[in-house]
C-alpha cells in the first residue's frame, strides 16, 4: 500500500476504524449466565430425549459415517443419530495421507462429491479435493442443517443392544468416561439409544478402532477374521464398497471397519471407497428398515386375522 494512501476513519460495522484505532463503543446485549446454562442444557437434553429412540444410529463420524448420514438423511422420515467419540467429527478425513492436505478420490466416486457440492480438480482417473477439510467441513455444514440428523460428539458407543441375535441399539457414555473413567472409578454406568438399524463406521485405527466388529466377535455374532490386510489400493477400494452390507440383522458395517471384519486390504490415502461405502450403507440401512416394517406388518396382519 503506497504511503500516500489515505485510510477512511469512519467506524465500520464492527466499530473498528480501518486505520486500526479501535472504537470503544462496541456493546453486546446483556445476558444472565444462568440463561446460557439453561439454553444449552435444555437443548442438549431435549435432543437426548427425542433421539432416545432413533430409526438409525450411525457409530463414527468419519468419511464413511458422514457419507452414510448424507445419503440416508435425504429421506426426511428417517431419524438419524450420529455418535462420535471425538470432540471433532470427521475421523481421518481432515487430511489426506501422512498429514498432507490434498484428498484423492478415484472415479467414479467423484459423483458423490458433486452430490454434496465439494469442489475438486479433475484428472483422468481420479479427482483431487485441494484440502481434505474442504470435504469434511462441506458435508458437515450441510448435514447438520438437516432436521432429521443429530450429532452427539464427545460421546462413545461402548456396547450394543442385542436381542435374540438382532442388534437393536447402542450403549453410550461420555467418551472421556469410556476412555478414562472406568479405570479410575467403579463402574460408571452407560446410557442407551434404541435404534431399528445401527450403521457402524468405526474405522480401523484410533482409540476405538473397529470397536463394533471387536464387540460382535467377542459375543460370537460374527467370526473372528484375520483383520485388515496390507495395502493394495486397487483391490481394497473395490472390496470395501462391494462388501458394504448388513452383517448381522440390525447392524450395517461401512468404511475401514469392514476391512477389519472381512480381512480386506487397506487402500492408504484414497477416499472414494469411504464415500461410496457410506452411500451403500445408507441403502442397506434403508433396506433393513423396510424389511423390519414388512415383518411388523405381517405380524400385525396375523394378529388381526
Ligand atoms: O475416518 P475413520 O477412522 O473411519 P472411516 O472408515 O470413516 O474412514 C477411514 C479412512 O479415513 C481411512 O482410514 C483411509 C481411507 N485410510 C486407509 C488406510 O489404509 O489407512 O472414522 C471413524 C470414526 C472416528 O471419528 C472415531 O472417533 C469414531 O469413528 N469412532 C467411534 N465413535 C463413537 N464410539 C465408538 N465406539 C467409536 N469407534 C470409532
Amino acid at each position: 500500500m503506497s504511503s500516500t494512501t489515505t485510510i477512511t476513519t469512519t467506524p465500520t460495522a464492527t466499530g473498528y476504524r480501518l486505520n486500526g484505532d479501535a472504537c470503544q463503543d462496541y456493546k453486546f446485549k446483556p445476558i444472565r449466565e444462568a440463561e446460557v446454562n439453561r439454553e444449552m442444557t435444555h437443548r442438549y437434553f431435549t435432543d437426548m430425549i427425542e433421539y432416545a429412540e432413533s430409526d438409525v444410529v450411525i457409530v463414527g463420524a468419519g468419511s464413511a459415517g458422514l457419507s452414510c448420514a448424507w445419503e440416508l438423511s435425504k429421506d426426511p422420515s428417517i431419524k438419524i443419530a450420529i455418535i462420535e467419540q471425538s470432540v471433532a467429527p470427521g475421523g481421518g478425513c481432515w487430511l489426506g495421507g501422512q498429514l498432507f492436505s490434498a484428498m484423492i478420490v478415484r472415479k467414479p466416486a467423484h459423483t458423490f462429491l458433486e452430490d454434496v457440492g465439494v469442489p475438486f480438480e479433475e484428472k483422468e482417473n481420479y479427482v483431487v479435493v485441494k484440502h481434505a477439510a474442504l470435504f469434511t467441513s462441506t458435508i458437515l455444514s450441510k448435514l447438520l442443517q438437516r432436521p432429521n440428523v443429530k450429532l452427539f460428539n464427545a460421546t462413545a458407543v461402548e456396547d450394543l443392544i442385542v436381542k435374540q441375535g438382532e442388534v437393536k441399539g447402542v450403549v453410550t457414555n461420555w467418551a472421556l468416561v469410556t476412555l478414562t473413567g472406568h479405570d479410575t472409578q467403579s463402574c460408571m454406568d452407560p446410557n442407551v439409544i434404541e435404534a431399528k438399524v445401527v450403521v457402524s463406521g468405526c474405522g480401523h485405527d484410533g482409540p476405538f478402532g473397529a470397536s463394533m466388529v471387536k464387540r460382535l466377535q467377542s459375543i460370537k455374532l460374527v467370526e473372528k477374521g484375520c483383520g485388515m490386510r496390507c495395502l493394495d489400493m486397487n483391490s481394497a477400494e473395490d472390496e470395501i464398497v462391494n462388501q458394504t452390507r448388513e452383517i448381522v440383522p440390525g447392524i450395517v458395517m461401512t468404511g475401514m471397519e469392514l476391512a477389519e471384519l472381512d480381512g480386506a486390504s487397506r487402500m492408504g490415502p484414497t477416499f472414494g471407497a469411504m464415500l461410496i461405502s457410506g452411500q451403500r450403507a445408507a441403502f442397506a440401512a434403508r433396506a433393513s428398515l423396510q424389511r423390519q416394517r414388512d415383518a411388523e406388518e405381517q405380524t400385525q396382519n396375523k394378529i388381526s386375522h
